[in-house]
């Protein structure tokens, strides 16, 4: 097929088809799933969907794509926030999609370790953990569809980093596919390795830059024998905050999950989502979901929940509170939560800003930029929620009722902005678990210029000499032109 973007890719195209076969080459109508991003806010064209079988035939894909200079997009679940794994709209980018490498390959129990393939979902490697009596810690709303590669690849965060930390802090070992084709098998699951360079932790947050990780070790823990979960009204983000802090100062190895909503985000869950309830007699403009558990027996979590809710409520930082007593309990609460996503995807246009800033900086955020962005665009709906125990907050902004969507969306660079001054005053990030992306690499020489910026381009420069990977994701185009950066 003639590619207007860039080398003429028929005769390599003819060799993929070839070596990958009928269910390894995909063409025309069949691309379209893997060229649109699940908010379909990225909608790209491809020349083919290459589904390589294992890491082998992963590896001789890419070499051949180098030596042609072809573009290669390494795609997961296509969960992500920020357009990363959705081709560009010119056709000039090859999907790579992982799903076809999705073995565990092995379970070890004693050494509370994982070895599977990046094409694993996250929820498939939960329950394979889950079946050996271990759990993965690592948990997202989009965990059903969300693929292990893309989630080391973006370094997702999600509901328990407050305890485990994040995709990061739970690889032992990686095995990566690099732009020429090399197959690096760092597949250690070594918990001391202090031989040089921490290479696997250069391909974790890269977005499919640098290379391709095909399989990982992951860490495991226990699995926990007591869960409580606590959904609770609280009277403003600071009464939220101080109730997180009671909480760390009685027992931090508890504190599984601690989530704040603001009152637009449920309000949207209880329109939008079928089954989802509120447990507690009001509406509120604030609620925190605290998920506390532990492997330990009797360890007398209901007691610790009690004993911090009972002031808590009689001071008047929690105005009500439901505990689950059932399993099914447990999920409808967390329904409420994870379902905060879909909710704003029905509602209309939005635009989402992943931020983090100092926990202690958490009301200030959302006092702060809640009221820049409705001096900004009056009638905006601010939908804040997310992660309050990492300082992350989902301050995504929902478009006013009249207003039209795409009107809204015109606007987002504006927002993001808006939302990016107060982050910056407060010490913040513009990124804390989504990742830059084809979206925001144009916020990087501001917020990571000088001596960083320099040391990720050399990188770049490095594994990448062609700038084949994931052209124009994460590293800014303008500064790369600036510095011959191959894009
Ligand atoms: C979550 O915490 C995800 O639910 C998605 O990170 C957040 O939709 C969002 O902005
Ligand atoms: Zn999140």
């Amino acid at each position: 097929m003639p590619n207007p973007a860039g080398p003429d890719l028929s005769a390599l195209l003819e060799t993929l088809q070839r070596l990958l076969g009928p269910p390894g080459f995909l063409t025309g109508a069949d691309t379209v799933a893997y060229s649109q991003d699940w908010r379909r806010l990225y909608t790209g064209i491809t020349p083919a969907v290459l589904r390589p079988a294992d890491t082998a035939q992963l590896a001789e894909v890419v070499r051949l794509c180098n030596e042609a200079g072809a573009k290669l997009i390494p795609q997961g679940g296509n969960t992500g926030m920020v357009g990363a794994a959705a081709p560009a709209a010119d056709g000039s980018e090859l999907v790579l999609s992982l799903a076809r490498l999705n073995r565990i390959r092995d379970l070890d129990a004693a050494d509370m370790t994982l070895t599977l393939e990046a094409g694993v979902t996250l929820q498939a490697a939960q329950q394979a953990a889950a079946e050996a009596g271990c759990l993965l810690p690592l948990s997202i709303g989009s965990e059903g569809t969300a693929q292990i590669g893309g989630v080391l690849s973006t370094n997702a965060g999600g509901n328990n980093t407050v305890r485990y930390g994040n995709a990061r802090d739970l690889v032992l070992g990686l095995e990566v596919v690099l732009a020429d084709g090399q197959i690096w098998n760092g597949l250690r699951r070594l918990r001391k390795d202090n031989t040089g360079y921490c290479l696997r932790q250069l391909f974790v947050g890269a977005e499919g830059t640098l290379g391709v990780i095909t399989a990982a070790v992951l860490k495991l823990v226990p699995r926990p024998r007591e869960t409580e979960v606590a959904f609770c009204a609280v009277a403003s983000p600071e009464a939220a905050l101080a109730l997180f802090g009671r909480f760390q100062s009685r027992d931090p190895a508890a504190i599984q999950a601690f989530e704040y909503m603001g009152r637009a985000g449920m309000e949207l869950v209880l329109k939008h989502i079928p089954g989802a309830v509120l447990p507690l007699a009001e509406p509120a403009a604030h609620y925190v979901l605290i998920e506390l558990a532990t492997p330990r027996e009797q360890a007398g979590l209901r007691g610790l929940l009690e004993k911090v809710l009972e002031p808590a409520l009689e001071e008047g930082l929690v105005t009500d509170a439901a505990i689950a007593e059932s399993e099914g309990q447990r999920r409808a609460i967390w329904k409420l939560r994870e379902e905060h996503s879909e909710a704003q995807k029905r509602e209309g246009a939005s635009v989402k800003n992943d931020v983090s800033v100092p926990v202690s900086s958490v009301p200030a955020l959302i006092a702060q930029a809640s009221e820049a962005c409705r001096a900004l665009i009056p009638g905006i709906r601010v939908v804040a929620f997310g992660h309050l125990g990492d300082g992350n907050i989902h301050f995504n902004l929902e478009q006013p009722v009249e207003m039209d969507g795409a009107a809204f969306l015109a606007r987002d660079h504006e927002m993001m902005d808006t939302v990016n001054k107060v982050v910056r005053s407060l010490g913040g990030s513009f990124s804390a678990e989504h990742g830059v992306g084809r979206l925001k690499p144009y916020m990087m020489p501001e917020w990571r210029g000088g001596a960083e910026l320099d040391i990720m381009q050399r990188i770049k420069l490095a594994l990448d000499p062609n700038g084949i990977m994931s052209p124009g994701r994460v590293l800014p185009q303008d500064r790369a032109a600036r510095t011959g950066y191959p894009l």
